[in-house]
């Protein structure tokens, strides 16, 4: 099912208008397990089944919602514990509010507040290595779930493989507690081993081929230690651990002070960690689980052998066409991703490349209505209550976009045609993450955090045009793979569109792309 909206769970959510009044006193009290404001909250799990790496908002959004569902219709032990990966702030707030927070669902017509108690325990990997390791080893956790973003992978963009000169990597293969997610996860199940009980390592994030890719990168940390010293887990990995694929879906802002003051009015209680999401909530996976799983479909989870088809249509259609509002809205001005969406240049180039380069390079799974769904992305865009900042979607581009652009670009190619808006979204990356001499692209670009924007504006410095920045950043830093890398014409078309969009304007570059995507066949280049 496609875009259901209900607000997960047996228990009721404390719902408040737009204009709502409720009141909360200054002295309203910390969320807890006594004081749960005015949310039923349902029985907390008893025992851990899931470790978590990666304990940030979408996590707390999405796995913890679905796994919330689970424990309401089928009980089971599969409380969560979960494990943030530097900061310290929301395992904090977690021990203090008795493991609990809430969830905000927000839309223009008001914003639903319910409070997942899935969680049993949270620490700290930086200052306690050692206890994920043991915690992966623990025969009572079936299931590892992840999600620490595209970066927290540490494979090469150009190769796809596990990166050997990452020094977390590095250090990580020469023994001590691990740090990486990947060190973390081989060592863990290199300890498990010895028992042999078997798990399921669940990536949820926003990677193609998640399971696979992750599983790949595990082998090569095992195969690249000392000796035969991987050998024996190799072959636990073979008989007895599953790295499902899966691919999930929920808008999750960061929360802001404003936020958290409304969800404390809507609860009468004080929750310092609440987390914002947009009603829309999606889940594909694939069933791969020898140690067993929750019932996850009680929350609405699609459990399906498409999940590649799943992941290809969310990851181009929405990251995709996400990561062109965020880098044309900011460069337009717009703080947020409502605001750009609702500008009609911004709008004209995200359903171009939805048409003509994005919808055709995907195999729509069995039962999406594909058309349905595109209307329902321009909605969840514009969902003008959430706030979502277009700094937030272009943060981190040089690994988000390696995951959303190179396959449909070759796709394109392949058939003989220029794809203008994705080359579009390369150059308004370009412009806004390494701008020319000369160009400002503004507040909200310059808010975008990314691991590659020094080494590109040492690039642009020193770059006499768009022409030479593309070429540098693209075919000479391989930014986007080792393919597009070399497609001289899709390079030389993004640097002509950096050249457009800091001579004349980002509409102007807008309306060349989308002008020359829409021409007729025949006379396209
Ligand atoms: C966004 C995603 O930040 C981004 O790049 O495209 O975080 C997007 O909001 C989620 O994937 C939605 O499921």
């Amino acid at each position: 099912m496609l875009g259901f909206t209900k607000i997960i769970g047996d228990h009721p959510p404390r719902c408040a208008g737009p204009r709502g009044r409720i009141r909360v006193s200054i002295e309203a009290p910390r969320l807890g397990r006594t004081e749960t404001g005015s949310v039923a909250v349902g029985r907390a799990p008893e025992r851990a089944g899931i470790l978590h790496l990666g304990l940030g908002s979408f996590h707390r959004a999405h796995q913890a919602v679905y796994t919330r569902a689970a424990l309401d219709r089928s009980g089971g032990d599969w409380g969560i514990v979960g494990v943030a990966s530097r900061s310290s702030a929301v395992v904090d707030a977690l021990h203090a509010q008795d493991m609990l927070y809430s969830v905000a669902t927000i839309s223009p017509a008001g914003t639903a507040v319910s409070i997942p108690n899935t969680h049993v325990d949270a620490f700290v990997a930086a200052t306690a290595p050692e206890r994920v390791v043991a915690g992966i080893a623990d025969p009572s956790i079936r299931v590892v779930t992840l999600t620490v973003t595209e970066n927290g992978y540490s494979y090469s963009a150009a190769t796809q493989h596990l990166d050997l000169d990452d020094p977390l990597v590095h250090a990580d293969l020469s023994g001590g507690a691990p740090r990486s997610t990947i060190g973390q996860l081989a060592r863990g199940l290199q300890s498990r081993a010895v028992d042999g009980a078997p798990i399921a390592i669940l990536s949820c994030d926003n990677l193609a081929a998640n399971g696979r890719h992750t599983e790949k990168l595990v082998r090569e940390f095992l195969q690249a230690l000392p000796g035969s010293e991987g050998a024996e887990t190799l072959s636990y990995l073979d008989a007895a651990v599953a790295f499902p694929s899966s691919m999930v879906d929920r808008i999750v802002p960061a929360t802001t002070a404003a936020m958290r003051r409304s969800v404390d009015a809507i609860l009468g209680a004080t929750d310092e960690i609440p987390v914002p999401a947009e009603p829309f909530t999606m889940w594909a996976i694939e069933d791969r689980f020898p140690g067993g799983r929750p019932d996850w479909e009680a929350g609405g989870a699609v459990v399906t052998s498409e999940v590649a088809r799943y992941e290809q249509l969310k990851v181009r259609l929405l990251n995709g066409t996400h990561s062109l509002i965020a880098y044309l809205g900011a460069l337009r001005g717009a703080a947020t991703i409502p605001e750009a969406i609702v500008q009609d240049a911004v709008a004209s180039a995200a359903r171009a490349v939805l048409a003509a380069e994005y919808t055709p390079s995907i195999e729509v799974p069995t039962g999406v209505d594909v058309d349905a769904y595109q209307d329902e992305l321009f909605a969840r865009w514009g969902n003008s209550a959430l706030g979502h900042r277009t700094s937030q979607v272009g943060t981190d581009g040089s690994v988000k976009l390696r995951q959303r652009i190179p396959e449909p670009a070759m796709l394109a190619i392949r058939r003989g045609e220029t794809p203008h808006l994705i080359a579009l979204t390369v150059a308004a990356y370009l412009s806004c993450l390494a701008p020319l001499p000369g160009f400002d692209p503004g507040p909200h670009a310059a808010a975008m955090t990314d691991g590659a924007r020094e080494r590109l504006a040492a690039i642009a410095a020193s770059s006499r045009d768009g022409i030479e920045l593309a070429r540098r950043a693209v075919s000479g830093l391989r930014l986007f793979g080792e393919e597009l890398a070399g497609q001289d014409p899709f390079v030389a078309r993004v640097g002509e569109l950096v050249d457009t969009i800091r001579r004349h304007g980002v509409d102007a570059a807008i309306a060349d792309a989308v002008a020359a995507s829409t021409a007729p066949a025949g006379s396209r280049p």
